[in-house]
């Protein structure tokens, strides 16, 4: 077969490009907005791959009504990713509250805060069941043992949910109590009671991958941080952490860790074996209040608490989400507000790359002139929703944005951040093998056509042209003839 000269020559030619030139892609992306603003609402993913979101703040009222936003979709009007869809509203509209995917497919959204009119409902003990194949919302029957807010819910490998802490506006008090919603009985039951003397609101709960049981089970639910409330003018940021043992049912004490926090997330760092503890509000030795810039991890197992990298910017009620590759995404929340009044959110957001032994913080929002410095997000938040999303995007949803100054927007906006990719993983998948060379292979032959992202991640040697040198040489560190490249 003779090939007309033209045809070799666009062929090498689309061969050729230049990486520089490429426009980068834009760590952060305006989606649609939803129909109202929502603070605090809750967003779950659903087995169908739509994500639910629910209830929230808008400024005026407590937000009772829900929107599905279906990721894999674009706006024809607008080219934004991702689009809204109406279903059905909440009983009782609620802000603070929790949700859980159960495993028969319902969202269980419990407990809350319903703040209009003011006073009349305050914190929640109600919880109804959303069915995403009806689109309707239930009430359960049965009330929890306390109305909570700003606690926390975790689904157990047994089905059950745990709830744990929380504030009660009926009572002024930070609870130490914890409940266990059964789906096969729609009910909830007390369970055992936290060690912390005044309990807690604001920590974060995270199911541990390790120790598990003789089923291959996780048997222990680790919650840090958050505050007590120990007096009416007494509200302290805390540094202990504990264990909920599945089995028995009880709470032990862990430890303390370096640093109090209040509004901290946690994060199972796989690589090291390790919770890494990230953000929330310390007091420094004067008791100002400070954002905590140190993060620091726990070994659960051995019990031990060590220094982790620093953030670049303290915040807390920022939101974490675990990302495909192993790296964690903490985005937004209260930032200046820890050192300055009134303060205001950040809109920056941070990005932690685990190394063999630790890890460090990049912005995930690089100044495109200066990836040093952030570029920011399209809206500073705090306690907005999040949802990380198998492909490597998060999708974040409304919170409240407080300005310098002091100006409040509870926002309706939506946002979609989207991973850079590795060099060498081509497919975008997280990790760098054989899949991504023999993509690359067949980008080189023409049979497939590479976006320019992926091209981009093909030119490992960066000679800026994507060919058989570059497949070679994935390959190679595919099968580990050749170290992994360089973060
Ligand atoms: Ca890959
Ligand atoms: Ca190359």
């Amino acid at each position: 077969m003779k090939l007309h000269p033209l045809l070799i020559c666009g062929s090498l030619f689309s061969l050729i490009f230049s990486a520089a030139s490429l426009p980068a892609t834009a760590a952060w992306q305006s989606a649609a907005d939803m129909s109202a603003g929502r603070y605090a609402p809750t967003a779950t993913l659903l087995p169908d791959g739509k994500i639910l979101v629910a209830g929230g703040f808008d400024g005026t009222t407590t937000v009772a009504s829900a929107q599905l936003f279906d990721p894999g979709s674009l706006d024809p009007a607008t080219g934004r990713p991702g689009t809204f869809s109406p279903t059905g509203s909440l009983l009782t509209g609620r802000n603070f509250a929790t949700a859980t995917l159960l495993d028969n497919g319902t969202v269980l959204i419990a407990g809350g805060y319903n703040e209009a009119p003011i006073g009349s409902l305050g914190s929640l003990d109600t919880a109804e069941i959303y069915t995403p194949s009806t689109g309707k919302f239930t009430r359960l029957s049965a009330r929890m043992t306390s109305p909570r807010e700003l606690f926390t819910a975790t689904k157990l490998p047994n089905g059950k949910v745990l709830l744990a802490g929380g504030f009660n506006t009926r009572t002024g008090r930070t609870l130490a109590t914890a409940e266990l919603y059964d789906p096969a009985t729609g009910r909830f039951t007390a369970t055992g009671t936290m060690k912390a003397a005044y309990g807690r609101f604001g920590h974060d709960a995270l199911l541990l991958p390790t120790p598990v049981d003789a089923s291959g089970n996780p048997t222990k639910v680790m919650i840090a941080g958050g505050k007590e409330r120990s007096g009416p003018q007494a509200w302290f940021p805390l540094r202990s952490v504990e264990l909920y043992d599945i089995p028995t049912g009880t709470f032990t004490t862990l430890g303390q860790m370096l640093n109090a926090r209040d509004r901290p997330t946690a994060a199972w760092i796989a690589a090291l074996k390790k919770v890494l503890v990230i953000g929330g509000q310390g007091t420094d030795a004067n008791g100002k209040s400070i954002g905590v810039l140190p993060t620091e991890f726990i070994d659960p197992v051995a019990r031990t608490f060590s220094p982790g990298p620093p953030l670049h910017k303290g915040r807390m009620a920022h939101t974490l989400s675990p990302l495909p590759d192993g790296s964690v995404l903490v985005a937004g929340g209260w930032s200046d507000s820890l050192d300055a009044t009134p303060g205001s959110t950040t809109d920056t957001a941070e990005r932690f790359i685990p190394t063999s032994q630790s890890g460090a913080f990049v912005w995930a929002d690089p100044n495109p002139q200066d990836a040093t410095q952030p570029a920011g997000m399209k809206a500073s938040r705090h306690d907005q929703g999040a949802v990380a999303l198998q492909d490597g995007r998060v999708i974040i949803f409304g919170g409240k944005q407080v300005e310098t100054g002091g100006a409040i927007t509870y926002l309706a906006g939506t946002e979609v951040y989207t991973a850079p990719r590795r060099l060498g993983d081509v497919n975008g998948d997280g990790s760098v093998d054989v899949s991504d060379g023999v993509l690359v292979v067949q980008a080189t032959v023409k049979i497939v056509t590479l976006t320019p992202e992926q091209a981009q991640v093909a030119d490992v040697n960066k000679d800026k042209l994507m060919n058989v040198a570059d497949a070679v040489k994935i390959l190679r560190v595919a099968v580990k003839l050749d170290p992994p490249f360089p973060e």
